[in-house]
């Protein structure tokens, strides 16, 4: 993510999110950053999320900001599918129940389509917050059209992608490279109009 500062001296961005996969897609992007994850600081407390994607995003964020001092990012993000009238939503990380992995969750979902027509039309949503230690914050989103498959393709990305195919791709999330995934996800799209809101904060 470009800051528009031009300086050779990276300033510190903490990625505050405890999904690998997400943090990794985050992490990738900021690229003029110096970019500290989660292992790096102080054991963080996120209190549960049980708002809507703004909310949980912008309370992650500042959450992770006041604790650490570190200007923090984090993501909302779930894959909304229109023939479970846009579930599981900002639910995507708990669907099925506890204690399934990604597999489990993607399979619950064939499941649940398994009488829907095809094509079974979905998209991925992602709200990114950036805030700062003293309370400050900005947020964006990002969505990514597409469908669900019939079954699980490819083995890249993380989550729901394998069983995902994006608007206009005859091909899983999973089988994209990553340079291809963050120019056109939810998440990609996000960050990419949160660059200049961060810019504008930092600039006064
Ligand atoms: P943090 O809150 O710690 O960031 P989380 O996984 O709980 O991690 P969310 O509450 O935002 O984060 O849940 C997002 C879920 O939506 C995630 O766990 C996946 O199941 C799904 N998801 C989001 N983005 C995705 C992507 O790019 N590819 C596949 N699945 C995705």
């Amino acid at each position: 993510m470009a800051d528009g500062q031009g300086g050779s001296v990276a300033r510190k961005m903490l990625v505050a999110s405890q999904n690998p996969g997400k943090a990794r897609e985050i992490a990738r992007i900021l690229v003029d950053w110096e970019v500290l994850s989660l292992a790096d600081v102080d054991p963080v407390e996120f209190p549960e999320e049980g708002g809507d994607y703004a909310e949980n995003a912008r309370t992650k964020a500042l959450v992770a900001a006041k604790a650490t001092g570190v200007p923090s990012i984090a993501d909302d993000s779930g894959l909304e599918v229109a023939a479970l009238g846009g579930a599981p939503g900002p639910y995507s990380a708990r669907y099925g129940g506890p204690g399934l992995d990604d597999r489990g969750r993607y399979e619950a979902l064939l499941d649940a389509l398994c009488d829907a027509p095809t094509p079974r039309g979905a998209r991925f949503y992602c709200v990114a917050a950036c805030a700062w230690p003293d309370g400050s914050s900005v947020i964006a989103d990002g969505e990514c059209p597409g469908e669900i498959l019939i079954g699980p393709r490819g083995e890249g990305g993380f989550g729901y992608d394998p069983v995902f195919q994006p608007e206009g791709f005859d091909r899983a999330m999973a089988e994209m490279s990553r340079e291809e995934k963050d120019a056109i996800s939810h998440r990609g799209r996000a960050l990419a109009a949160l660059a200049p809101l961060i810019h504008s904060h930092l600039v006064g």
